[in-house]
């Protein structure tokens, strides 16, 4: 079966409890809980983390490789400026879906800038937490097609 990491990095933690205008009303385990119900229905397997910690993401995207075969991570405002965590995604070399809940694209200037995108596999935007489960379709539906032309 599939193996899938679900990151989420600073402050995801407080989703629900605190600007719903921006963020949605649905707090991280619902979130959670409705991707591990469509990873079900498409038959793969996941592992949620959220830390405000970057190296415990890094350690975490590091221990993916050789047990998981795809992440689909919000880094969160890390998105803007971690290289680090940018090297650990290049150096693990599994496709990586970037999901942000608003449209970093129509908000304040430095959140146009995403040093995570040029190493993901793609990136959704603006879409809610509907974002997270577009994502998991898409990389499964990725690994699929990769598999195929094996
Ligand atoms: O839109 C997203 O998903 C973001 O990744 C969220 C980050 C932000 O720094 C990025 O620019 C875009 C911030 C997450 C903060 O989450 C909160 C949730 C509820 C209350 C306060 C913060």
């Amino acid at each position: 079966m599939k193996q899938i990491l679900v990151l989420n990095g600073p402050n995801l933690n407080m989703l629900g409890v605190r600007e719903p205008g921006i963020y949605g009303s649905l707090s991280l385990q619902a979130i959670e809980d409705n991707l591990r119900k469509l990873a079900v229905e498409l038959g793969v397997e996941l592992e949620c983390f959220q830390s405000n910690h970057e190296g415990a993401l890094i350690d975490k995207i590091h221990e993916a490789f050789g047990k998981q075969q795809g992440i689909i991570m919000n880094p969160g405002a890390f998105t803007h400026y971690s290289y680090a965590i940018r090297d650990a995604i290049s150096a693990v070399q599994l496709p990586l879906i970037e999901v942000h809940i608003s449209n970093i694209h129509k908000r304040e200037p430095f959140r146009h800038v995403s040093v995570i995108a040029p190493v993901a596999l793609g990136q959704i935007a603006g879409l809610g937490a509907d974002g997270y489960e577009l994502g998991l379709r898409a990389l499964v539906k990725h690994l699929d097609e990769a598999n195929l032309t094996k």
